[in-house]
């Protein structure tokens, strides 16, 4: 069958919404660092919803590392489709907003002449927790990190985020060109600030100079919410059938959309408000309630849900019990620690959380979400549980979620079969774990990984005493077993 192009949208049935722009007038302003579902599901969306009104705004996605998108998308022209989907039906969209794609390792120049080009007004980043090269506990940048060291080494072709940004801006500098702004879309507390401090700080070791042009770049903190599964051959093959002509790269959703944004942009911005994103002084509250409410549900079911055999998140609601753990763990021990939003009907976003969690088109895979727990931890749960813990107030569920990652992460499923564990400390992990079966010793053996527990927690002999309860019980027992113990109202 022939691939959908620019050339072939016509015939796609006219159900399909199109591009509803002229996309030969569309030139890139954006730079978007990490190219993947999700980028395409969430901001592109945004963007594309745009363009109409100023074409100047198109995005040209790079990929830090694999060629994929790039190599499925360029003979598309960059169209491909989103399909958003529930237990109601279904839709799908042609979207446009993509027209350039740059693969780092191939070719930095290019993606430096991209990023330093005057009409890039807005650099943005959905690169994963890892992606930042940073202490996941701290925020602060790794100065030990591979990827660091190789890019202050090699700043003309570097491999990092960081260091392509540090280096686009001092050649933007040394032309006289403004900044751009940076725009990190990634699911950590005040992204914006941890960009900004992981740059200025690899800035500073560059040279000072540098470092007082780096200093002043805006940096605005954004929260972003759609849940993206990867997307599976079975998804291309309906998508193909619906549209008459091939998709190699289409990304399936949710109906539900959010983005949140400070409304920081010196060199302007795309009127993403008009596409339903709201822009706000502060996003810091919105964030934290983001990711310790979603996120941290999220990694839970992940966890004990592949621990019990679930393939999906929808697979792991409907074990029983968990749906009233992830219950209580949101509104019992997560909503007392969050900032207060004045006029934000909390219990409706929980209650339309579980919702989400539940929807039964979407195969979200919990090994897609375990994958990284040592990055995601931090903002997602512990954070919370520190909070808990100076209120002098239970933690049980929360906790158990830590536990079920050590289990998880240790890399031997139930059955005693290996794991397939991705996690920048997989390696790490398992030498400091192997051949460990005592809950105990498990327990010290991951709290002394300081970069995801901090020392504070590392040392705090009731939350070793509340893991290794709740580790000993998912290994004595099972997460299956566990899990059906919280059917109960009071355990
Ligand atoms: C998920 C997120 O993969 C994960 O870790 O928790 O990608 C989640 O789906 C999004 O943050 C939803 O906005």
């Amino acid at each position: 069958m022939t691939r959908i192009s620019n050339d072939t949208l016509k015939p796609v049935p006219d159900g399909i919404e199109k591009p509803g722009y002229d996309r030969a007038t569309v030139t890139v302003g954006i730079v978007h660092l990490g190219i993947g579902a999700f980028h395409r599901a969430h901001q592109a969306v945004f963007t594309d919803d745009v363009l109409a009104h100023d074409p100047s705004w198109g995005i040209c996605g790079v990929s830090l590392r694999s060629p994929d998108t790039r190599d499925a998308l360029a003979p598309q022209d960059g169209l491909y489709t989103l399909k958003i989907q529930d237990g109601g039906g279904e839709t799908l969209r042609i979207i446009g907003s993509v027209v350039e794609m740059l693969v780092a390792p191939e070719g930095p120049k290019a993606v430096l002449a991209r990023m330093a080009d005057p009409a890039t007004r807005i650099v943005s980043l959905t690169v994963t927790e890892k992606g930042y090269c940073h202490n996941p506990a701290t925020g602060m940048l790794d100065e030990n990190h591979p990827d660091v060291l190789h890019d202050l080494q090699n700043p003309a072709a570097p491999r990092s985020a960081v260091g392509f940004i540090v280096e686009a801006l001092a050649r933007r500098r040394a032309a006289g060109v403004a900044a751009f702004t940076l725009l990190s879309c990634d699911n950590l507390p005040s992204n914006g600030h941890v960009l900004k401090r992981v740059v200025s700080r690899f800035a500073e070791l560059r040279d000072p100079g540098l470092a007082a042009f780096v200093a002043d770049v805006a940096s605005p903190s954004t929260m972003i919410d759609r849940i993206v599964p990867a997307t599976t051959d079975a998804d291309r093959a309906a998508i193909a059938a619906a549209l008459g002509v091939d998709d190699a790269w289409p990304v399936v959703t949710e109906p539900f959309r959010q983005w949140i944004i400070e409304d920081h942009f010196p060199l302007g911005r795309p009127a993403w408000e008009e596409a339903g994103a709201v822009f706000v002084p502060e996003v810091s509250a919105f964030e934290t309630m983001k990711l310790r409410l979603l996120n941290g549900s999220h990694s839970t079911l992940a966890y004990l849900g592949f621990l019990a055999g679930a393939e999906t998140v929808a697979d792991a609601m409907a074990l029983p019990g968990m749906q009233p753990l992830i219950d209580g763990l949101m509104s019992e021990e997560v909503s007392p620690t969050l900032p207060p939003l004045a006029g934000f009907d909390l219990a409706a976003y929980r209650g339309a959380l579980i919702q989400r969690f539940k929807n039964p088109a979407l195969r979200h895979r919990t090994w897609q979400i375990a994958m990284d727990g040592s990055q995601k931890l931090p903002q997602r749960l512990l954070g919370t549980i520190r909070d808990r813990m100076r209120a002098g107030a239970s933690y049980d569920r929360l906790v158990l979620g830590v536990a079920a990652w050590m289990s998880y992460a240790r890399g031997l499923d139930e059955a005693g079969e290996a794991i397939d564990v991705r996690d920048p400390l997989a390696g790490r992990i398992a030498a400091l774990t192997q051949g460990l079966d005592d809950p105990e010793q498990i327990v010290v053996a991951f709290l002394g990984i300081t970069e995801v527990f901090a020392d504070d927690l590392s040392r705090d002999d009731g939350f070793r005493a509340a893991l290794t309860d709740g580790l000993s019980r998912l290994l004595s027992k099972g997460a299956a077993v566990e899990l059906a113990a919280w059917q109960r109202p009071v355990r």
